[in-house]
């Protein structure tokens, strides 16, 4: 039994748990995009209300301003009844330098505008604004004062009571239990929503905005939340969407396992059939132009399955070479190869030619392989010949090259299969060393009983040549077509027309027939056929 190694339930438990994973991110990132748009809604209204009463106050500030110019006596009326009217001033007063000397709440007086805590020093006369904590007439209520000079050492004050604005922030921090924080002008104390809980109570700012009221003060809203909002909201989201998300988890780990489990039955059934021994070799006889004869074979494998039947090498070669039995297989062959030839009369230089899979050409293991199936066989003394494929050139990283050369110094050959068919540039062709081209049917085919040329099949033979390597034309079926490519010059035929592929026992047999006596004479190409 194979060795299960710990990794192997990687792809699995990888396809479980991704979808809960990205199920828990994104409802984590979804928690937080909705929590921060709602805080930024809320902080939204807090703005438009607040610019709304500092409008009306600017406003009326510049007309109190401009009653400096007057004895209070005679400005008080106008005071007094703007701030009757305007339900969100507390008082309007005028100063001399920092004596408050008129008021709409008290009438004409005399106090220092120290007793407004937190007054400012420096002023700008342009036009002013701060939030106080509390004022003279209500030193626990929160204001925010605007003011303005008005002519020689006189100044216009607004004083907006802070409730309304609280009451705003309390009103909106009820929609998610916020603490708000409102903060206009430069270095005043914010107002604060009177949540529940003190305010140093854990809460995590959540949005937070700087305006610039009218170009004339920054504005800033802050909104906080107590951190478990959005666990809160994310556990919500969660149960919403991590069903859906488990059993996406779920069918993909069980198509992730069943794949595996594919792949290791067809690893499992290759092995079997290798130690049932329901693999064979065919032998496909190969046509030497210059003595007449078969100088050769191409080994193919063939795998007939008890009560299945015969399974197509395209398919089962494609299959192993996807599923990393490539090698094993090719082992095997060579085990099948040297079993047969055991039998066999075939002469020295005899050409054996084997097809290698890409990731064996460019596998360290591939020299000793080949060395030690050479061995094997050297009874016969043939001639190996490797048919490799373009792409297993293209994809070579090195590997492949030394294999190659080291194989081609031992009178290994290598040919190039299905030549034509790939996407191998020609100056690989020129990079690779190797021996034979193989052209691929398809071209073979393509010649026509008209007579006319086949171009492309002409430019790979005359390609062939003039790099020096033999070429053989692959799945020759008629005489015209043996007939077009000798006179062309092409060296090596292969085809149903000279043989089909056969087992070893009819091999020796058909090879007893056509391997004529010592100093026999060439057959005619009429005598090609095989039967
Ligand atoms: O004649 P046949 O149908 O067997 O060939 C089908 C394909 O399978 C051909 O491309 C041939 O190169 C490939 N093939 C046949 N036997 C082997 C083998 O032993 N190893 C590899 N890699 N390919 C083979
Ligand atoms: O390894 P390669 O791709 O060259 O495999 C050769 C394939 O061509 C094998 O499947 C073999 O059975 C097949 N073949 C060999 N001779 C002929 C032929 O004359 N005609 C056709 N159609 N196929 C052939
Ligand atoms: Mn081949």
């Amino acid at each position: 039994m194979e060795r299960v190694p710990s990794w192997r339930y990687l792809p699995v438990a990888l396809a479980l748990s991704l979808p809960v994973l990205a199920c828990a991110g994104l409802t984590w990132w979804h928690a937080q995009k909705a929590q921060r748009e709602e805080a930024e809604s809320a902080a939204r209204i807090v703005r438009a209300q607040t610019q709304h009463i500092l409008a009306q106050a600017w406003e009326v500030l510049d007309r109190v301003a401009a009653l400096t110019a007057v004895p209070c006596e005679q400005a008080l009326p106008d005071l007094q009844r703007w701030g009757t009217l305007n339900p969100y001033f507390r008082s309007l007063i005028l100063l001399r330098d920092d004596r408050i000397y008129c008021s709409s709440a008290v009438g004409k007086a005399d106090y220092s505008v120290s007793e407004f805590r937190r007054w400012s020093g420096s002023l700008s006369p342009g036009g002013w604004l701060f939030t106080v904590d509390g004022t003279p007439l209500a030193p626990e209520r929160p204001a925010i004062l605007l003011g303005r000079s008005g002519t020689d050492g006189h100044s216009g004050v607004v004083v907006v009571d802070g409730r309304y604005v609280q009451d705003l922030l309390n009103a909106v921090a009820t929609l998610r239990d916020y603490r708000i924080e409102l903060q206009v002008g430069e270095g005043g104390a914010p107002i604060r929503s009177d949540s529940q809980g003190p305010w140093d109570a854990p809460s995590s700012l959540v949005y937070s905005e700087t305006t610039n009221h009218d170009g004339r003060a920054p504005l800033i809203v802050r909104v906080k939340a107590p951190p478990e909002d959005l666990v809160q909201a994310w556990q919500q989201l969660m149960l919403t969407y991590l069903p859906a998300a488990a059993l996406l988890g779920l069918g993909l780990a069980v198509g992730a396992y069943r794949l595996q489990a594919n792949r290791r039955s067809f690893k499992e059934l290759l092995r079997r059939a290798m130690r049932a021994d329901e693999f064979q070799v065919h032998y496909q006889p190969i046509y030497g132009q210059a003595t007449g004869q078969c100088e050769g074979v191409e080994a193919l494998m063939r795998w007939q399955r008890p009560g299945v039947g015969y399974v197509r090498p395209d398919i089962f070669i494609a299959a192993a070479e996807e599923d990393g039995m490539i090698i094993a297989l090719t082992r095997h062959l060579f085990a099948l190869i040297e079993r047969d030839m055991r039998s066999w009369t075939t002469p020295p230089g005899f050409h054996v030619g084997i097809n290698i899979a890409a990731e064996h050409l460019s596998s360290p293991e591939l020299v000793p392989d080949i060395e030690r199936f050479v061995q094997n066989v050297s009874a016969r003394q043939p001639v190996v010949v490797l048919e490799i494929t373009e792409r297993s050139l293209i994809t070579d990283d090195g590997q492949a090259r030394r294999n190659i050369d080291a194989l081609r110094a031992q009178g290994v050959l290598v040919a190039i299969d299905d030549f034509g068919t790939g996407h191998c540039s020609l100056s690989y062709l020129q990079q690779f060393p190797v021996d034979y081209l193989k052209i691929d049917q398809g071209f073979v085919h393509a010649i026509q009983p008209s007579g006319e040329d086949a171009p492309v099949l002409d430019v790979i033979i005359t390609l062939g040549h003039r790099l020096g390597l033999a070429v053989l034309a692959e799945g020759v079926e008629t005489e015209l077509q043996f007939n077009y490519l000798v006179r062309r010059g092409v060296a090596l035929i292969q085809g149903y027309l000279f043989a089909r592929p056969m087992p070893s026992e009819q091999f020796l047999h058909w090879y007893a027939g056509h391997a004529p006596p010592p100093g026999a004479k060439r057959p005619e190409s009429s005598n090609l056929g095989a039967g």
